[in-house]
């Protein structure tokens, strides 16, 4: 709990929230001020590593733009209103909507700095439960789904993640993937540059596989471009070297794997040959990379968000898990391997013996698979706006901004103006939050307590951290998990069983893995920088989740979508309209939609600009800082150029999470640099057809001087 002796200086060590790297960081604070953040040496896993963005964590707890109370909408302002009138107006009117809608017709859309949040976590799914609806959506399915997805089906859990062991690996395939800038995503593994170079100090090597040559492509021995939303053609190009020069190499996992026949089967017509004109890369570079990884003593091959926010992003999600296998690098040090978290969820949530659930339903508008308790949102849009039984009048978004995340934006608003009824837990009026009828004020960063129950998951060691709430809560504002347990007793009558992220994550660290060394809450407490507990282990056998204790190389699902494959990617549409290929990027001093109100981090030059090859921008006519007009099927913007020999010729870039216009949000920092949205080009009725997951590489565009 945060003291009150406010007079002296006094240091506090917890992990930053904002990013997946689990940064330790040391705050010197006087009172409620502080001093300064820095990067904290002693934690296990960083060990001195931060990021510009961690210091304006100190901006977001002071934010006077920060909703401090209950607000419900009046005309175009909000007036503040107390936590009894809004619980009680939230539970008249969802209750009512659920009474002649049916319960389905009341939806919830969880953001991604839930993930970040242990309390959200565990709390998220009770309400979810207890609004007895199964409409659910989250910003996975804009992300990581066709992970997921992947693994469910091959290892038997979502949540069984194949982490890069990037401290003992010899060589590193990286697919659609920046981590330089996104510190590593689905790999916790903060201080990528320092790794990247150990790899190449032990005499490895780093391939970056991408349409721009990025800041990880800078650092990495090869970069190749390729052309956006072709990633699972290569793949399936490398596996089929494998197989075609007998470099398959799987002896370790014995008799768990199955399926090797007909994986053989399906990449046979896959030769470099073939996909080498589709992806832009020759086939005899396709030759070697795939011998290298054979030949490497240790190899792992990384694909993320560009591989996965595609049209192919399952296929690409699986054909990368089949490359470590047959590569022999799955659950090998130095390949793809396990982590053994403390806050175990695998174990938790076993799904041995039970059946895969993916798919148990479809979407009622464009029949698109049911994950996770979840559906895709690209699709929540048609959901709320095609009338019929089944339709979505009642939403509760929490700390989510799909009008700027999620695949035509404008379209999601638009829906989210139709709905009967919204709530929005979050700490900002933006561009979701300001369509809500009533928005909860919640607590956030430096005042939340904080364990990562999900990126432990995904860490490149074994370790574990605690840290209390620093400081107290501002007005009105409650923690998410404690809004969470209101609404759900408000709309649903499930009253408070007095449980705390604590007493959860007390309970599940004593019952999990470490137990018998004594790990718990208490132990975390007193290693305020974080517990070592190990570099990741050979592990697979023990914890795949299959009913049949197999590795399934072949899941048919992925089999069968090689049909779509061959038809979208051999026969293209001809592009006269739109003859531009648009990708998005992140950049360093943010992340995603939610930190432009801080003057620190957008200060300077703009960073949300169109990155135009030099070829390209002659053929236009167009110069850095001149503004283009891009345009889309869905809709069209004004951006600064930015010219740039980064960029694969045809192929042109825009940072995700921007667009911030005073008149609609209350960020008055973020409106002065406001950007543009790139999800106002991207098109929500093209999405990965297997997973459902959004797909926003390679968005067909125009380009011209506006
Ligand atoms: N074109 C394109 N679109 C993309 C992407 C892309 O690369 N390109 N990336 C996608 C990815 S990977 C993701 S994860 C999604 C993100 O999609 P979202 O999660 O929908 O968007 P965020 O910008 O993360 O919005 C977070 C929201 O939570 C609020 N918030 C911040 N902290 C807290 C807190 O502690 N409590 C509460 N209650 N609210 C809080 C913020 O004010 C903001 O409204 O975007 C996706 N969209
Ligand atoms: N600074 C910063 N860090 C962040 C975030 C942020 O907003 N800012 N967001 C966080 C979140 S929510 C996530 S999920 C992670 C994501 O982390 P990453 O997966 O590293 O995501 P990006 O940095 O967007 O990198 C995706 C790369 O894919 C490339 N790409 C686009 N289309 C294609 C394609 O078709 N094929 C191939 N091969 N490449 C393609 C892009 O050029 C880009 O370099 O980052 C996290 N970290
Ligand atoms: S890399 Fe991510 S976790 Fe580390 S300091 Fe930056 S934002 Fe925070
Ligand atoms: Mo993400």
């Amino acid at each position: 709990m945060p003291d009150n002796d406010t007079s002296a200086v006094k240091t506090h060590y917890r992990t930053c929230n904002i990013c997946e790297a689990m940064c330790g960081i040391e705050v010197s604070y006087r009172g409620e001020e502080v001093i300064a953040i820095k990067a904290d040496k002693a934690d296990p896993l960083s060990r001195g590593h931060i990021c510009p963005k961690a210091v304006a964590l100190q901006d977001y707890y002071t934010d006077p733009d920060r909703v401090q109370t209950p607000l419900r909408r009046r005309g175009d302002g909000w007036e503040p209103v107390t936590w009894e009138q809004a619980l009680a107006e939230i539970g008249e009117r969802l209750r009512h909507i659920q009474d002649v809608c049916g319960r389905q017709a009341v939806a919830t859309y969880a953001g991604n700095p839930n993930a970040h949040n242990a309390g959200s976590l565990i709390f998220l799914a009770r309400l979810r439960k207890g609004l007895g609806t199964f409409n659910h959506y989250s910003s996975a399915s804009a992300d990581q789904l066709p992970h997921h997805v992947a693994y469910k089906h091959m290892f038997g859990h979502g949540s069984l993640i194949a982490v890069p062991d990037i401290d003992r690996t010899d060589y590193m395939l990286i697919i659609g993937g920046n981590p330089v800038v996104s510190n590593g995503s689905m790999m916790t593994a903060p201080g990528i540059p320092r790794r990247l170079k150990a790899i190449q100090k032990r005499g490895g090597k780093v391939v970056v596989v991408d349409p721009r040559r990025t800041e990880t492509a800078d650092r990495a021995d090869e970069h190749l471009y390729i052309k956006p939303n072709t990633d699972a053609l290569l793949l399936l190009a490398l596996n089929h070297v494998l197989f075609a020069e007998q470099l398959i190499e799987t002896r370790h996992l014995g008799d768990v794997l199955t399926g090797l026949d007909d994986v053989r089967q399906a990449v046979s017509a896959y030769s470099p040959e073939r996909v080498a004109p589709v992806t832009g890369i020759e086939a005899a570079t396709i030759r070697r990379i795939a011998r290298e990884m054979a030949a490497a003593p240790a190899a792992v091959c990384y694909s993320r968000m560009g591989a996965s926010t595609q049209q192919f992003g399952g296929l690409c999600q699986w054909l990368t898990v089949v490359f470590n296998i047959l590569s022999g690098n799955m659950d090998r040090e130095g390949g793809a391997m396990f982590t053994t978290p403390a806050f175990d969820l695998v174990g938790i949530t076993n799904a041995r013996g039970k059946p895969n659930t993916f798919g148990s339903r479809h979407s009622r508008v464009r029949n698109l698979p049911y994950n996770n308790n979840e559906f895709p949102i690209a699709t929540l849009a048609d959901e709320i706006l095609t009338g019929g039984e089944g339709q979505i009048r009642g939403l509760i978004a929490i700390a989510g901004n799909p009008v700027i995340s999620a695949p035509n934006g404008p379209r999601l608003a638009q829906a989210l103006e139709a709905l009967d009824f919204m709530v929005a837990v979050d700490i900002y009026i933006n561009e979701t939050s300001r369509h809500a009828d009533i928005i909860l004020p919640a607590a956030s960063g430096l005042q939340v307590s904080q364990y990562d129950i999900a990126f432990h998951i995904n860490a490149v060691r074994n370790t574990a951290k605690y840290a209390p709430a620093l400081f107290a809560k501002r007005g009105e504002q409650k923690y998410d998990w404690e809004i969470m347990k209101l609404l759900n007793s408000a709309i649903n009558d499930i009253e408070d069983d007095g449980s705390t992220p604590e007493s959860v994550i007390d309970y599940t660290l004593r019952h999990g893995p470490y137990a018998e060394q004594g790990m718990s809450l208490e132990l975390l407490r007193g290693h305020p920088h974080g517990l070592d507990l190990g570099a990741l282990q050979p592990n697979l056998k023990q914890r795949l989740q299959t009913p049949d204790g197999k590795l399934h190389l072949a899941p048919p699902l992925y089999l069968e979508d090689l049909g779509r494959l061959e038809q979208t990617l051999f026969s293209p549409a001809t592009a006269d309209t739109y003859p531009f290929s648009l990708i998005s990027r992140r950049v360093v001093r943010s992340h995603n939609s939610w930190t432009h109100n801080s003057r620190r981090l957008i200060k300077g030059k703009n960073q949300c600009t169109l990155l135009l090859n030099p070829h390209d921008a002659a053929r236009l006519r167009l110069d850095s800082g001149q503004l283009a007009q891009v345009s889309s099927r869905t809709g069209v913007l004004t951006i600064e150029v930015q010219v740039s020999d980064e960029m694969m010729p045809g192929v042109v870039s825009i940072p995700h999470g921007w667009g911030h216009d005073l008149a609609d949000t209350q960020l008055r920092v973020a409106a002065t640099r406001p950007g543009v949205n790139i999800n106002d080009l991207t098109d929500d009725t093209v999405v990965d057809e297997l997973t459902g997951n959004a797909s926003f590489s390679g968005v067909p565009v125009a380009i011209k001087a506006a």
